[in-house]
Parts: C-alpha cells; sequence; structure tokens
C-alpha cells in the first residue's frame, strides 16, 4: 500500500539535501534559457559544482515560441554543432540556416545539463548578489511564489566562486549590481548600456565578444550580453545563445583551473 507520507518525507529529504548542495558552488547561474543551460551543461560536464537558478516552473525562457509562437529556431552552422551534441536534429532550410524544433530543442538541452550533473532550483527568482571586495560572489534568492505574492520574506544566500548573469533581455542581475554595489562595469561607460533593436546578423557577431567578465565575478552570457553592452537583439535565432553558453563555461572553466594551480 503507498504511503503518502513516506512519498511527502523523500521529496522533503531529498529536495533538503539537493538545496544544501547548492548553498556554495563553483558557479551559480542566473537564468535557465538556452545561455544558461547550455553554460550549466558545459561547466558540469567538466566536473564544476553548477547551479542554476529559474524563476519559472519551466526551464527554456525564450526558446519555446520560436518567433512569434511558430515553435521552430534557426541556427546557422556553428550553432548547428553544438545542438548536435546534445542530439537535437537539425534540418539545412536553405544554405547555412539550420532549423530545430524549439520543444525539442529545450527538453535536450534541460535533459543533458542535469544529467551531465548541474543542478536546476526551478520556481526561484533572483533578488539579489552577495558582493565582498567588490567581486561578487553569490546570488541572493527566494521563491518565484513568495515574489508573485508580495509577501514580505527574506531570501536566501548561495556562494559561488563565479556567479553567471543569463536571464536574457532583462539582465536582472546586471541591474541590481549596478543599483546596488557601486562596481564599475567593462563597458563603455561603466553602466549598462541597453540592447538596441533587432539586427540578427550583427547581433550574432556581437553575442560572443560580448560574452564575457562585467565586473569581477560575474559573467554575462546570451541576450544579456548584448543588452549589457548596447548590442543589438538578433530573434528567434539561437546560434548565438548556445555559442555563448558555451564560452562563458569555457572562460569560467579556464579561471578556477588557473585559480587550483594557484592554490
Ligand atoms: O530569456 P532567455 O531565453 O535568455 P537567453 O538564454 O536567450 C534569449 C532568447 O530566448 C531570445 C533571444 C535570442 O534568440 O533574444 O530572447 O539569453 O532565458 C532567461 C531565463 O531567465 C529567467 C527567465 O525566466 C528565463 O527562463 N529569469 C529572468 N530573470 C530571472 C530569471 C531572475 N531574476 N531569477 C531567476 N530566473
Amino acid at each position: 500500500m503507498l504511503d503518502e507520507v513516506v512519498i511527502s518525507r523523500s521529496i522533503v529529504e531529498s529536495y533538503k539535501e539537493k538545496f544544501v548542495r547548492v548553498l556554495d558552488v563553483d558557479v551559480a547561474i542566473a537564468g535557465g534559457g538556452p545561455a544558461g543551460l547550455v553554460c550549466a551543461y558545459f561547466l558540469a560536464k567538466a566536473g564544476k559544482n553548477v547551479a542554476v537558478f529559474e524563476r519559472k516552473l519551466s526551464l527554456g525562457g525564450g526558446m519555446w515560441g520560436g518567433g512569434m509562437l511558430f515553435n521552430e529556431i534557426v541556427v546557422q552552422q556553428a550553432g548547428q554543432e553544438i545542438l548536435e551534441e546534445f542530439g537535437i536534429s537539425c534540418t539545412e532550410s536553405e544554405k547555412g540556416y539550420f532549423l530545430a524544433d524549439a520543444v525539442e530543442g529545450i527538453c535536450a538541452l534541460g535533459y543533458r545539463a542535469v544529467h551531465e550533473g548541474a543542478t536546476v532550483m526551478n520556481a526561484i527568482s533572483v533578488e539579489d548578489v552577495m558582493v565582498r571586495n567588490q567581486t561578487v560572489c553569490g546570488l541572493v534568492v527566494n521563491w518565484s511564489a513568495v515574489e508573485v505574492a508580495g509577501l514580505h520574506v527574506d531570501p536566501l544566500t548561495i556562494r559561488a566562486k563565479y556567479v553567471v548573469e543569463a536571464t536574457g533581455h532583462p539582465c536582472e542581475v546586471v541591474k541590481v549590481v549596478e543599483r546596488k554595489s557601486g562596481i564599475t562595469l567593462a563597458t563603455e561607460s561603466g553602466k549598462m548600456l541597453g540592447e538596441r533593436s533587432m539586427w540578427a546578423d550583427a547581433a550574432e557577431n556581437k553575442v560572443l565578444d560580448n560574452t564575457k567578465e562585467v565586473c569581477p565575478g560575474l559573467y554575462v552570457c546570451g541576450m544579456a550580453a548584448n543588452a549589457v553592452f548596447g548590442a543589438p537583439r538578433m530573434g528567434p535565432i539561437f546560434g548565438g545563445m548556445v555559442l555563448s553558453g558555451k564560452h562563458a563555461a569555457e572562460q569560467i572553466i579556464t579561471r578556477l583551473s588557473q585559480e587550483k594551480n594557484k592554490s
């Protein structure tokens, strides 16, 4: 006979262990869209302890809806190679333009990231950062349900060697750093520059350059990278997003191994 209390106890105990595990990680990623998930996958694959905090119940951010709810996404050749690594099927619609099913894409990104060992904490929102010595060193999180209900509940804190801003267009983490920390960002003005209007080619080219450490301890990837550094949006082409997630992971992996060699 099934016992509901055993079911409940199993869930509560296991979730508690999971939460304790993510309190102190190598990398904490804010946002579980395509860029954040790809970043998590490559970090986990490299053996790093990585957690993704996603506001919504479902991962995937802006990828589910493809373009204007036509749930197909386009990637260019370099992006297609990454989708292939995740086992996502692509067809070449025109030379150099590869189509993938948005739903298959997101499910595969989430599955592979978790399967490699990334921990995904969904329905949790990042509301603040932890800063020490002008360096971002953690995320401050709360239940999204608390946020939605407007309840006055204090958050909890996650410590991380590196934090990744992957919240997409709103750049919520960088905005909070700018507003609260007084840290100068690595942009031309030292402040967030804001995204420019749609220009797929320029945006996809720029997003890799813009995927970098925007201030000590904080990397930015995906659409947030272009929004922080004043580059255009790209619309429903997702090659730049997955390449950017991978690029952020590679930079952080290098930093972590340099630090390990020093110590
Ligand atoms: O928006 P999103 O998909 O960002 P991305 O990975 O990809 C951008 C594309 O979807 C598209 C585009 C290019 O094709 O322009 O927009 O850069 O995913 C961002 C995720 O972050 C979550 C949000 O729910 C979404 O799933 N998110 C946003 N703010 C927070 C957050 C927050 N404060 N805390 C936790 N999650």
